[in-house]
This record gives structure tokens, C-alpha cells and sequence, in this order.
């Protein structure tokens, strides 16, 4: 754990200038009738889950290069999110991914996160690689598919591994799943594009019937990788029918770097909200494909674009979506890049807040797209760090997070303890 009183030493120092700030901050957008309080005490509300999977180093089909401290089990992948939560404020949740995490005893597990503030968000099948609930049925391999296989085998194993995942995740007090398929084509001709389609659908049915009553269901859609020629559930179109034919509880996930070049995102994302089957985010940063990158790294005014359509989504407030960080850290100390990327998301929230919902509703109205341009560019080229920091500091987290992850000697603590070469990352 990061003692608060670690964290509060740290704020000293980095608090000096902060109250003139924000107040300077405040003067500013305020001109424009924007309310810094509002901005950030919405802020300060706003959480985004930590994917298990990411407290660990990634790595790419080139090598992978772990460091050292790296968390050895799921108790270990919690005391690391709870050590970000710590530090940023903004963390409560935990995501995970099934078999990657595999406890023995939710029970236990549930009670050891809430000790340390952290609860269960989304869970994550995996059927995109044989696991034990397939190769435990002899013969059986998602190689070629897993709910769209041929092999009927294939499919009832994937739909069963998915309704135990509901099962552990109603344990561990978590209210969604998460599917995303590796299934598709690699190859022309491989498959019926139809039948693939519709194998998805009847599973996607069977899972959804065993949700209970207050549980959520996401398709994540995404164009490539592993199927390289074509999946099954490839764009937002395919996740919508799917999501719709599957069932009212079953909503579609939107992972930022499953796009192609130029997609817009935003678009997307109001279409999804329209329909009303907008249920989850997951954020990364992307140049080319699904890179994993730090959010905001890449296409900041993208993500802008994106959580102003949040907020009209929303009404002027973030909807109650499950939000996730989906990133794969090849070069970074993991936790410190959970760090940047948690802060990119207050930080773009809170830069979206800022833009007048009025100013911009009368450009719009008066066909100007000069001056709507001019309202979106007032709020996104103003500094409003210090309105995140203080929301920060409201929540008893890190004025300056990464700082205060280095100055506590967090990592050097934990390879002391685990080793210097720990691995349960499952990528
Ligand atoms: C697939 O690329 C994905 O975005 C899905 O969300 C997986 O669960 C996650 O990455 C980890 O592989
Ligand atoms: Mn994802």
C-alpha cells in the first residue's frame, strides 16, 4: 500500500501553487459561464477500472521484457490497483480477466479488495486461447473459432466458460461481462461470413439467458488481430446486431484502438448512445492499429471529441457506463503508465466540461462553424491541470501522482518482496 501520509507529504510540495491556480483557472472559464466547482467535482466522481491484466509489463509477438516487482497473483494484481487508487483517486474498480485470474476462493478475494477500497468491475472471458476449460474437454481448441466454430464442442465450451465467469462474478459482487471473440477468418473462403454470424448470435443468447436480472453484457467489437482477414464481430454495426439480437441486457463496448485509421470515433460512439446500446468504454491510444498506447498519447483532440459526446450522451454528466483502461505497457514501468493514462481521462474530462454547452448549441444553430470551432478551442487550449489536481486532492490522492509513485519507492518495495521476475500478466 502508499500511506496517505506518504501521499499527503507529497502534496505539500506539490500543493504550493495549487489554490492560485484553480482560482486562476476558475476566472478563466468562468468568462465563458463555465463552473470550475462543477467541472471538478465531476472530476472528482469519475472512476475508470484497472484492467488486472495491466499491472503487469505486456509485451508484443517480439519478446516481451518484464521488470522487476512485477505482481506474481490476483491478490498481488490488487495491492498494485489499490496502490494506483491511492495515488490518483480515480481507480475503485478492478477488471479481470478469466483464466488469467482464476481464484480459488472469491470469496476471500472479494473481502481482501474491499480492505483496500477496491471493488469488481466487468469481467473479462477469454476464448480466444485454449485455456483449461477447453483443453480439460480433450480434443477440444478454440484454433478455429470459438462461438463461431463448426465444432460444436468448441461452442459449448466457449459458452460455458462464459457463464462461469458470470458465476465468479457474481461472487466477487461484479454486475457485467465482457465478450470479446477472436473469432473470424484468416483466411478467404475459410468460413461462411453468415454462419459465423449467426453461431455468434446463438451463443451470445445462451450466455445472455444465464445473466442475472441486474447484470450487463458487452460485445467489444474490433476489425483485426487475431483474424486477419476478418472477425466476426469486426465494427460498431456487427456489435450493435449482435447486441440487439442477443438480448436487452447485452450492450456494446467500444475499445478505442479497435478502429481503423481515420474511423470516427466519436461518430461511433453518438450513434451507439442514440440506439441506446452504448454500455462500455475501453481506453487506450492508437497510431496505426490496436497499439495499446497511453490514452491522450496520440489523437488527444479525438478523445476530447469523444468525451463531449460522452457528456451529450450523458446530459451534461459522464453516463453510467464501465469504464476500463485497456493498455499493454511494453516500455514503462506498468503502473506508472496506468498513472498517465488514468490522469489523460480526468484531464480530457475535464477539458470537455469546459466547453460551453450553450456557446456551442447557438454556432451549431447559426450555421457557424467558425465560432463553434472557436468554443471547442477555448476550452481545449486552456490549462485546467490544475482543476484535476484539485479534484485529486479532494480525494485524498496525489496532487502530482507520478511523483508521489516515485518519491514512495513502490516498485523498488515490491521487487524486495516479489522477485525480480514475476509474471501473471497472461499476455
Ligand atoms: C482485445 O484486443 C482486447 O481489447 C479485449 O478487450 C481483451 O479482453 C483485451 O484486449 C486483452 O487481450
Ligand atoms: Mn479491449
Amino acid at each position: 500500500m502508499i500511506p496517505t501520509e506518504r501521499i499527503a507529504e507529497s502534496n505539500e510540495d506539490a500543493g504550493r501553487f495549487l489554490a492560485a491556480d484553480v482560482a486562476h483557472v476558475s476566472d478563466v472559464v468562468g468568462r465563458w459561464g463555465v463552473d470550475a466547482e462543477r467541472v471538478i467535482s465531476s472530476v472528482a466522481r469519475f472512476s475508470v477500472a484497472a484492467p488486472s491484466w495491466a499491472v503487469g509489463t505486456g509485451g508484443t509477438r517480439f519478446g516481451r521484457f518484464p521488470i522487476p516487482g512485477e505482481p506474481r497473483t490476483t491478490y498481488e494484481k490488487i495491492d498494485d490497483v489499490a496502490a494506483l487508487n491511492a495515488l490518483t483517486g480515480a481507480n475503485r474498480t478492478v477488471s479481470l480477466h478469466v483464466p488469467w485470474d482464476d481464484p480459488d476462493d472469491p470469496v476471500a478475494l472479494r473481502a481482501y479488495a474491499r480492505e483496500r477500497g477496491i471493488c469488481f468491475d466487468a469481467m473479462n472471458s477469454n476464448t480466444f486461447q485454449d485455456n483449461p476449460s477447453t483443453t480439460a474437454n480433450g480434443g477440444i481448441s478454440y484454433k478455429f473459432g470459438s462461438l463461431a466454430n463448426v465444432d460444436e464442442g468448441a461452442r459449448k465450451a466457449a459458452v460455458e466458460h462464459n457463464l462461469a465467469v458470470i458465476d465468479l462474478g457474481v461472487q466477487l459482487g461484479s454486475k457485467a461481462i465482457t465478450v470479446w471473440l477472436a473469432d473470424g477468418m484468416n483466411h478467404p473462403g475459410q468460413a461462411n461470413f453468415r454462419g459465423q454470424f449467426e453461431r455468434v448470435l446463438d451463443g451470445l443468447r445462451a450466455i445472455h439467458e444465464h445473466l442475472p436480472p441486474d447484470w450487463l453484457m458487452f460485445t467489444e467489437h474490433k476489425p483485426f488481430e487475431p483474424s486477419f482477414y476478418a472477425s466476426v464481430n469486426n465494427d460498431w454495426g456487427s456489435s450493435m446486431l449482435l447486441a440487439q439480437g442477443t438480448g436487452e441486457q447485452c450492450l456494446c463496448l467500444v475499445d478505442l484502438g479497435h478502429h481503423l485509421p481515420n474511423t470516427n470515433i466519436e461518430q461511433v460512439v453518438s450513434r451507439l448512445a442514440m440506439a441506446g446500446r452504448l454500455g462500455g468504454f475501453h481506453f487506450n491510444d492508437s497510431k496505426y492499429g490496436d497499439d495499446d498506447l497511453t490514452v491522450g498519447s496520440i489523437n488527444h483532440f479525438q478523445l476530447f471529441l469523444i468525451f463531449l459526446e460522452l457528456l451529450e450522451a450523458g446530459g451534461g454528466s459522464m453516463p453510467d457506463l464501465a469504464y476500463m483502461i485497456d493498455e499493454s505497457h511494453n516500455l514503462k514501468d506498468p503502473l506508472e503508465d496506468l498513472i498517465q493514462a488514468t490522469d489523460a481521462i480526468q484531464h480530457t474530462l475535464a477539458l470537455a466540461l469546459c466547453v460551453s454547452h450553450d456557446d456551442l448549441t447557438d454556432a451549431q444553430q447559426a450555421n457557424d462553424p467558425a465560432r463553434a470551432a472557436e468554443v471547442l478551442h477555448r476550452a481545449f487550449r486552456t490549462d485546467v491541470r490544475p482543476l484535476v489536481a484539485e479534484a485529486r486532492r479532494r480525494n485524498g490522492a496525489a496532487i502530482d501522482p507520478l511523483a508521489a509513485y516515485r518519491a514512495a519507492g513502490y516498485r523498488a518495495a515490491a521487487a524486495a518482496e516479489r522477485g525480480a521476475s514475476g509474471a501473471a500478466t497472461g499476455l
